[in-house]
């Protein structure tokens, strides 16, 4: 074997949106008690690291990745009592525990901003990035991803700060040693206390291009900053400082999300000589489904087509052999369902379509994560009115598109959105099925999805052909089977529409993976003239030579 061991690279990660996992109190928004609650729940599951959405201070326009202190826990959460109580309970359960950390941005309510935008000279005027309007307007034409200008021009000196994201969402100006300096300090702050590594929040776009050109228009009303904020000129100067000067102090894991990251960059990013960052997340197949309406960007919807999809994970795992760490996902809490998007919901298929995704992405090279409810195959919701949703970047897009442009009627942006809007995935956790899916005893702050009456928790945990428990199995696999996470990975049946097969080598084994993507039976021989039992196979019976709709089956020779 040539690939080195790491604790993280045999892990199976799960992320907690806190707010949407479990309600303590009643008040309708998860805490950080839920959570600790129902750490058995995921020990018994078998995942190894918990990777937690933001629980910092934050007046929540972007559900806590708008932090006004990172060192103190949202009030609505609970306490920093409440959270080294969790820690405790993880850390003696063996699970770690990985924090999400924001700063490509801050709060406008944090300190630095409210002193920044005082006047031209206070202290904190360099940890944002502050310019002058152009023509009358602001600096550039950047659209914000929340839909809008990027830049909000300000009373107090009447110039204009960059906000990526929303305007309650600063960016920092990482060129300044300063903001480096607190950043690095405040890391340090979270390892000494005994977290186990970080979630890089849209790490790759921590430096921007300091022409800051206008950027291409695509909706005829705003630029593309994508070229000019991802994979800036100095983003790997800063991680490897930050490398230097917190991360290789601790025995700690790191996953950057890398919006806008191409594989060159990635292995930059990731390299196995562990200069930078363990691994990160890449979009390219999430993506797959975006690119049909252009003028409309992500709010297009088609299902996937299996050939470009596989293309690119293919891609990803054959060009990082042997050169850098690559992650294996396709839900998280910016992402519709995975089992409504490149699955089948129906009532027929939905639990054999959610174990063959399963399968395909767990038996890949990589460190897998699993986004709270896809072990139990939940699924989009259905969004019927402006009442339905919450998420500010729904609001803002059905603002803009609907109300202010007219380029989409209200019906067909709700059916976007119900295709492919972050909040169907941050729909409550579903325990069990009584009121209100057993998340909270008072009113969800967002509505639950109907389904839960039959999606549960505690129905997959008392059913043995459960999601559930096929995931169970699926995370025990991984941490039998070195051949899983160190293998090396060759593509099978390239020129199949309908089946994803592949195998992984290790020494003298040989693991074979084939996964139909449709709901027809499909011709696969990749078993031919194998007599070994499979590992795991979402159904009991074979049909020689081919895969049932759905089927997924894995063979170790
Ligand atoms: O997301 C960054 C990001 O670019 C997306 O996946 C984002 O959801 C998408 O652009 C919207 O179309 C991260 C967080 O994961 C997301 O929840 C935050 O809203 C965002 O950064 C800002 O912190
Ligand atoms: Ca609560």
């Amino acid at each position: 074997m040539n690939e080195k061991k790491a604790w993280w690279k045999e892990a199976v990660i799960y992320q907690i949106y806190p707010r949407s996992f479990a309600d303590s109190n009643g008040d309708g928004i998860g805490d950080i008690p839920g959570i600790t609650a129902h750490l058995p729940y995921l020990k018994d599951l078998g995942i190894d690291v918990i990777w937690l959405s933001p629980v910092y201070k934050s007046p929540n326009d972007d559900n806590g990745y708008d932090i006004s202190d990172y060192r103190d826990i949202m009030d609505e959460f609970g306490t920093m009592a409440d959270f080294d109580e969790m820690l405790a309970k993880a850390h003696q359960l063996g699970l770690k525990i990985v924090m999400d950390l924001v700063v490509n941005h801050t709060s406008d309510e944090h300190a630095w901003f409210v002193e920044s935008r005082k006047s031209k000279d206070n202290p904190y005027r360099d940890y944002y990035i502050w310019k002058e309007g152009k023509n009358g307007g602001a600096p550039n034409n950047w659209q914000s991803a929340f839909s809008g200008s990027a830049w909000e021009l300000d009373d107090a000196t009447g110039m204009y700060y960059l906000h990526c994201f929303s305007k309650k969402q600063a960016d920092l100006n990482w060129e300044n040693p300063k903001v480096r300096d607190e950043v690095f300090d405040m890391m340090t702050w979270w390892c000494d206390k005994g977290i186990d590594g970080f979630r890089m929040d849209v790490i790759s776009m921590i430096s921007k291009d300091p022409a800051y050109p206008d950027g291409e228009v695509k909706d005829g009303i705003y630029g593309d900053f994508g070229p000019y904020v991802c994979n800036g000129p100095h983003v790997h100067e800063y991680l490897q400082e930050m490398n230097r000067r917190v991360l290789s102090r601790y025995d700690i894991m790191t996953v950057g999300e890398a919006v806008g990251v191409t594989i060159d960059e990635a292995k930059k990013y990731a390299s196995n000589d562990g200069k930078e960052l363990n691994m990160v997340f890449h979009f390219e197949h999430v993506d797959v489904d975006a690119t049909s309406t252009p003028v409309l960007g992500k709010w297009g919807y088609e299902h996937p087509h299996l050939r470009p999809f596989r293309e690119i994970l293919n891609k990803w795992q054959l060009e990082l052999e042997g050169i850098a760490w690559g992650s294996l996902y396709l839900d998280n809490h910016d992402q519709p369902r995975a089992v409504s998007r490149f699955g089948n919901d129906a009532p027929e298929w939905r639990v054999l379509s959610a174990k063959m995704l399963g399968t395909l992405i767990h038996m890949m090279k990589g460190t897998p994560y699993v986004y709270q409810g896809e072990e139990l195959g939940m699924t989009n919701m259905v969004f019927r009115s402006k009442e339905d949703f919450r998420d500010i970047e729904e609001i803002n897009a059905y603002r803009q598109y609907v109300e202010e442009h007219h380029m989409i009627s209200s019906e067909e942006m709700l059916r976007c959105f119900s295709a492919v809007a972050r909040d169907n995935a941050r729909t409550p956790m579903q325990w069990d099925d009584s009121e209100n899916a057993g998340f909270t005893t008072g009113t969800p702050w967002i509505p639950v999805n109907p389904n839960y009456t039959t999606i549960n928790a505690k129905a997959a945990v008392n059913d043995p052909d459960s999601v559930f428990h096929y995931y169970q199995k699926l995370i025990r696999l991984r941490h039998e089977n070195p051949i899983i996470v160190y293998g090396t990975f060759r593509p099978l049946l390239l020129e199949s529409e309908t089946v994803y097969a592949y195998e992984r080598i290790l020494d003298d084994q040989r693991l074979i993976v084939a996964c139909n993507w449709t709901d027809q039976p499909q011709p696969c021989p990749v078993f031919d003239g194998t007599d070994a039992p499979d590992l795991i196979s979402n159904y009991e019976t074979h049909v020689a030579g081919q895969l049932q709709p759905y089927e997924a089956r894995v063979v170790l020779v």
